[in-house]
């Protein structure tokens, strides 16, 4: 089934995360960049904006309202079209005629604002209903189909809008569980009117891969091909990581079977100019991609804004940093040799250590210097959204160049080794490292007690 040439395709990004919202500027330079790089479509939707979940009945108060009013003029004029969305699911009553008033009322203001696709979102919520709507739907997917048909119809009326709809279940793991009741996504493609278009993750939530047959089962389930909600370069699930590496494991087949495609990045603004500066290249693209070739491109074009007080990052230590925060299934390729090289020394004892071991401690010390330029850049914003992550990779880069160091020099190789600076309980303490101390993951991703547990020091 291949998307109708009628409904223009959408690319962009989703402000779509966990976490702070971005701010104003961030907003404006995203827009700029999307422009340049010919994306069509920012949707406005995240997660802990206040009106946007828990408090979505609400409209935007006077200071958020004209917000919305001149970032949809900064977008209009950048030839960028405004999504705006929130998440009644929470404790919507479907069959509630206020509760469909307000979820006009918020649209009706958001179009008075400029707004011009119109986003309910269902995800992320209970897959449970009040007992008066199932008496009168029976299933989830019928209740959210006629919320949003009833939605739809009442916006019409002045003109045809454009509406998007996040299903509870939105990902091919989601569906396998039945989570929203089973059959939820054929009933939902049967009820819900066919102008509407439907996010979908891939296959799990963060798809590492996606492809066309996957797409192709989903849209016969939806009766329309799905719009993609790609949470490849998010990041608020683990505050330890971002996402800087290329657009990936999407084959170009994909294409013309989307409706659209709309990254939902990294919640740290700064660090989305490589994920996004790859996909808008993927959208270009004749087919013939290269994603490492695009990394390295999206990389160089990073580059200027590494300018440091004292001296500027070279490129090959930027890569190496992008690589060390590359993509949710893997590290970038010298991140990965590296971290390889390092395996195979402590593998060994000190005393067959060769010249591999004094290589790779030299390889691993210009990372450490690397993440100490990042407290040097003069873009601070860029320095606030790197810098944990930066001291984090340091931190332990600094404790291998030492261990290697001690077990390198004959005077004390293979005695005992200790760092002045990681001390016990202050370096990896926390409850959170003491936490996952208890549970290990298999590689098939099931989990079991750690036996032995790891010692609480
Ligand atoms: C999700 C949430 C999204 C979040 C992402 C990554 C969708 C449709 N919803 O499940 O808000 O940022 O995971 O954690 O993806």
């Amino acid at each position: 089934m291949h998307a109708s040439p009628a409904a223009p395709f959408l690319s962009g990004v989703i402000e779509g995360f966990y976490g702070p919202t971005w701010s104003r500027a961030e907003r404006i330079e995203l827009l700029d960049l999307m422009s340049a790089w010919g994306l069509n479509t920012y949707l406005q939707g995240p997660k802990d904006d206040i009106h946007h979940r828990a408090a979505w009945r609400i409209p935007y108060p006077h200071e958020e309202a004209s917000e919305l009013r001149s970032l949809a003029r900064e977008a209009g004029a950048r030839g960028v079209q405004i999504a705006h969305g929130f998440g009644p699911g929470l404790d919507i009553r479907y069959s509630d005629p206020a509760d469909l008033d307000a979820a006009v009322a918020r649209f009706v203001q958001a179009r008075s604002m400029g707004v011009s696709i119109f986003v309910l979102l269902f995800d992320d919520i209970p897959d449970q209903m009040h007992a008066e709507d199932v008496a009168r739907w029976g299933t989830l997917a019928r209740a959210q189909a006629a919320f949003a048909n009833a939605v739809l119809d009442a916006l019409s009326g002045h003109a045809p809008a454009r509406m998007l709809f996040c299903p509870t279940p939105y990902c091919g793991r989601m569906a396998m569980r039945a989570h929203g009741g089973p059959g939820y996504l054929q009933q939902l493609g049967a009820d819900l009117a066919p102008a509407i278009d439907v996010f979908w993750t891939g296959p799990e939530i963060v798809s590492h891969e996606i492809t066309p047959r996957h797409i192709d089962e989903v849209a016969s389930w939806l009766r329309r091909p799905p719009l993609l909600w790609d949470n490849l370069h998010a990041n608020d699930y683990d505050g330890r990581r971002f996402h800087c590496g290329p657009y990936s494991g999407r084959p170009h087949g994909l294409r013309p079977r989307l409706r659209g495609v709309l990254s939902n990045p990294n919640t740290e603004f700064p660090l989305n100019f490589p994920g996004l500066h790859s996909l808008s290249a993927w959208l270009r693209s004749a087919g013939d991609w290269d994603e490492r070739a695009s990394y390295l491109e999206a990389i160089r074009a990073w580059l200027p804004r590494f300018e440091g007080w004292k001296q500027p990052m070279p490129e090959e230590d930027l890569v190496l940093l992008g690589d060390c925060f590359y993509l949710p299934g893997t590290e970038g390729a010298m991140a990965v040799q590296l971290r390889d090289q390092l395996r195979d020394v402590l593998a060994m004892p000190p005393d067959r250590w060769g010249p591999e071991a004094t290589m790779v401690r030299a390889r691993l010390a210009r990372l450490r210097d690397a993440c100490a330029r990042i407290a040097d850049l003069r873009d601070r914003r860029m320095f606030a959204a790197w810098s944990r992550r930066a001291w984090e990779l340091r931190e332990e880069a600094d404790l291998l160049v030492k261990f290697l160091g001690w077990n390198l020099d004959p005077a004390t190789r293979g005695q005992p080794f200790q760092s002045d600076f990681h001390q016990p309980l202050t370096y990896r303490g926390g409850m959170v490292p003491s936490l996952q101390n208890l549970l290990a993951m298999q590689p098939d991703g099931t989990f079991g007690p750690c036996t032995p547990a790891v010692p609480t020091p």
